[in-house]
């Protein structure tokens, strides 16, 4: 399934247009763009111009830093434009692709060439740029969905992603993408302190909301705490720069982090006002936190929820139930050597996904393995995995309402810290506590529903 439509629609980015009517426009003409509006600097790979969701004079400025130097807006790879799309497509060639922010204008700097490389000297002179022109342009937000493997917070691109957020640009940045064996796999500039980091998630049209596998873990070596906040990144469809009025499906935090960009469009749309200080306090307040409770290293503050977001700057509440919520065992427990342990949920609804996330947060994570089973209630084995990996996503529709069962066991020599999370789009109820024997389950007033007496 193509996932802006639901991404859209789940994550209440069309609840959003609907109540508020937010897009990004602030010059009062959301078919017309200037620099009174919503500007935003993506730092990219450039952007094709003619397609029909990123022309009319969207993009303000075009800046080629690659050896080919043109002077027209182009691109050559794809990536920027996919990603310009996510902030600011108007939807013209598909209503349901529609970017999160159309009403919004662009700055494009082109760092990356045709194959998606290009030095980081070229970023950190179009991030100088956007500060020295950030008057010019009315530059609110930098978007980086870019990344290089550092463990360096101070290396000379945090340091000028740090120093662009003190000349008040706010800068959205991916965690990274690639999948790690270890922890502490944030890249540069998304190690930057002043940066938003952003992870990705799928959202709940696909399979359930869960955390990227490939989504950038933060370092336990690092005084900050990154990723910052996660968004959805997992089968985005956005402009593809080979059609005008094509599009393309990618995953990744460079998916992500042009989210977050175009949420806070809107945020600065409602509030031109907001700095980077309250910007990043309202949306860390509002995540849905996911894994171990409050901020951490995998999901940063936890998965962004858009509509919280939008009532609190608008200071208005409207009926909209997100579907980012979910249940689980938000907790950390320990396995130690061949110990096994059962935990419990019940669904209620099978015509949503379920997904079940496994983390191994701890600095020795990768020194053991932990199996997984799933059973149904009558005790059908389902699901058998074993993770050997420090994350891994269990995703499945479930057939039958009623009580599951998972068994985590730890082999090898030793046991370790593992997370568990469970969400869905669809079950409101949650397990009170996995150790009793009888189990209960409440809804969200905390209401009982069920009580089960575990054999
Ligand atoms: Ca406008
Ligand atoms: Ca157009
Ligand atoms: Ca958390």
């Amino acid at each position: 399934m193509p996932c802006m439509e639901v991404t859209n629609e789940t994550t209440g980015i069309n609840a959003i247009r609907k109540e508020w009517g937010l897009t990004g426009d602030r010059d009062g003409n959301t078919n017309q763009y200037s620099t009174e509006d919503i500007v935003i600097a993506v730092i990219d790979s450039g952007i094709n111009a003619n397609h029909q969701d990123l022309d009319e004079g969207k993009v303000l400025f075009f800046k080629d830093w690659t050896k080919r130097n043109g002077t027209e807006a182009y691109d050559d790879n794809g990536h920027g434009t996919h990603v310009s799309g996510i902030i600011s497509g108007t939807g013209e060639a598909n209503k349901n692709n529609q970017g999160i922010a159309p009403g919004s204008a662009l700055v494009v700097h082109k760092v990356y060439d045709s194959k998606g490389n290009g030095p980081m000297s070229n970023v950190i002179k179009a991030i100088q740029w956007c500060i020295d022109n950030k008057d010019v342009y009315n530059i609110k937000v930098i978007n980086l969905s870019i990344g290089t493997p550092s463990q360096n917070p101070n290396d000379p691109l945090c340091k000028i992603v740090n120093k662009a957020v003190r000349k008040g640009i706010i800068c959205c940045v991916a965690a990274g993408s690639k999948e790690s064996f270890f922890n502490a796999s944030v890249m540069s500039p998304g190690l930057a302190k002043n940066a938003i980091t952003v992870g990705s998630v799928a959202d709940s049209g696909k399979g359930g909301v869960y955390l990227a596998t490939f989504s950038g873990k933060g370092s336990p070596y690092i005084s900050h705490i990154k990723p910052d906040v996660c968004a959805p990144g997992v089968n985005i469809n956005s402009t593809d720069y080979a059609t005008n009025d094509g599009y393309i499906v990618q995953s990744g935090s460079s998916m992500s982090t042009p989210y977050v960009s175009g949420v806070i469009a809107l945020m600065l749309e409602a509030n031109p006002e907001l700095t980077d200080k309250e910007i990043k306090k309202i949306l860390y307040e509002n995540c849905e936190d996911f894994g171990p409770t409050g901020k951490d290293t995998n999901y940063g503050h936890g998965v962004l929820n858009p509509v919280k977001v939008i009532e609190m700057v608008t200071n208005k509440d409207i009926d909209y139930e997100t579907g980012v919520h979910h249940f689980g065992f938000n907790y950390i427990f320990n396995l130690k050597k061949k110990e096994v342990k059962n935990h419990y949920f019940y669904i209620d609804d099978i015509s949503k996904p379920i997904a079940i996330n496994l983390l191994k947060p701890s600095k020795n994570a990768y020194s053991y393995f932990t199996y997984i089973k799933i059973y149904d209630g009558d005790n059908k084995l389902i699901e058998n995995k074993q993770i050997v990996l420090m994350h891994k996503v269990i995703s499945f529709i479930p057939e039958k309402v009623g009580l599951y069962k998972i068994t985590l066991s730890a082999a090898g020599y030793m046991g370790g810290d593992v997370s568990m999370d469970i969400s869905t789009s669809a079950n409101k109820v949650y397990q009170q506590d996995p150790r009793k024997v009888s189990v209960e389950f409440y809804n969200q007033d905390t209401a009982i529903i069920k009580k089960y007496t575990i054999p």
